[in-house]
């Protein structure tokens, strides 16, 4: 069977690699439909070895589409997936919209698979620093348990958006160059003040919500406890976040401390368990200075971990370092290879009882 397949926000920083990664995925693409906004439409963009023209996304573009790749903003997955979904198709989404919707299935090939047989007809997509962290943690989960994460994340501008990323390399430049930096979107555009990001942290991310956590801090805590408990709130794994923003263009970097059911694992049989564990690279020898960074995981599939340690005064308890390119496993390649899973399992099919808005 091959697919006819669209991409909707094809043109942002994430659509440009759901592109890309669909042309090196093993899904057997029929025909490709790339979908954005008005503004984007007519511009030309390369899969393989054609030029596929950018169509403007309405409800009807749908119309004998079997698979949807989305990453147009929450508003637009929103309004459009459900008439996808309605005409056919089956959706992954990497908006934030559907991910806490106890009807669609949050999913991280690596970690719960098994969830994509229950979809409607919409997938969800986790969030960049989720899938990370998860895809690190799941092979401690299975093999020792998990009662308690704790995790602090250095969060890379590109995960705010093309023009913040555009605002923090100008930033960088106006700083060398003594003047003053200019700053109207970050930490980010939906709150009201904004503060340059170049040699300066930022510890906010998205805008605060209840008891002073911000709403990246919220969705990890959450998405975490719906993908690895698949209960949203179970108070078996408790989860506690810092996301903060620092001036590194691409890719997340994670400080992750954990505490196993298991009081006596060693951090070597913590180091076996991520080494072997799918998706998951371990870069750990403090001998030689090995551990993982930003600028060796831009462009790569993988999460990389490393610095695994124990908490010498919390026996059971552990320390590690996880680092992902937010565009690709964060994003465009975790959206593709859930297709991809789809696809293998046959489950590119709307039930009767699909999915509605
Ligand atoms: C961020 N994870 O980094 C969020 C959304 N991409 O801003």
């Amino acid at each position: 069977r091959k697919y006819n397949v669209a991409i909707l926000g094809a043109t942002g920083a994430v659509g440009v690699r759901m592109v890309d990664q669909l042309a090196k995925s093993t899904i057997p693409v029929k025909s490709l439909k790339l979908l954005a906004s008005s503004k984007s439409a007519g511009k030309k963009m390369k899969f393989k070895d054609q030029q596929v023209t950018v169509e403007e996304a309405t409800p009807d573009s749908f119309n004998g589409v079997d698979l949807v790749l989305a990453s147009p903003g929450s508003s637009v997955s929103a309004r459009l997936l459900p008439e996808a979904v309605k005409r056919g198709a089956v959706c992954v989404d990497n908006s934030s919209n559907f991910r806490m919707d106890p009807k669609v299935p949050l999913v991280i090939p690596e970690v719960n698979p098994e969830q994509l047989k229950n979809h409607k007809g919409i997938v969800a997509n986790p969030n960049c620093s989720t899938i990370q962290m998860l895809v690190a943690l799941n092979p401690i989960r299975e093999k020792f348990g998990l009662k308690q994460i704790i995790v602090s994340t250095y969060q890379a501008a590109a995960g705010a958006g093309h023009a913040a990323l555009e605002e923090f390399y100008r930033q960088a430049q106006e700083y060398l160059d003594g003047k003053p930096m200019e700053h109207n979107i970050l930490p980010t555009g939906g709150d009201k003040k904004h503060y340059p990001l170049a040699f300066n942290l930022l510890p906010q991310i998205d805008v605060f919500q209840e008891h002073g956590y911000t709403h990246e801090e919220w969705k990890m805590v959450h998405e975490t406890k719906k993908i690895m408990l698949n209960d949203m709130n179970s108070p078996k794994i408790k989860v506690n976040a810092t996301c903060v923003r620092v001036p590194v263009p691409v890719a997340h970097g994670e400080t992750v401390y954990f505490e196993t059911d298991d009081q006596n694992v060693t951090a070597d049989q913590i180091k076996k368990a991520v080494d072997d564990a799918p998706g998951a690279t371990l870069q750990d020898d403090p001998a030689h200075q090995v551990y993982p960074q930003p600028l060796n995981a831009v462009g790569k599939r993988e999460t990389f971990v490393g610095r695994i340690r124990p908490d010498l005064e919390n026996k059971g308890s552990f320390d590690m370092w996880v680092v992902a390119d937010n565009l690709l496993k964060g994003a465009a390649w975790n959206t593709v290879e859930n297709a991809e899973e789809l696809v293998k399992r046959d489950l590119v099919h709307v039930p009767d009882d699909y999915y509605k808005a």
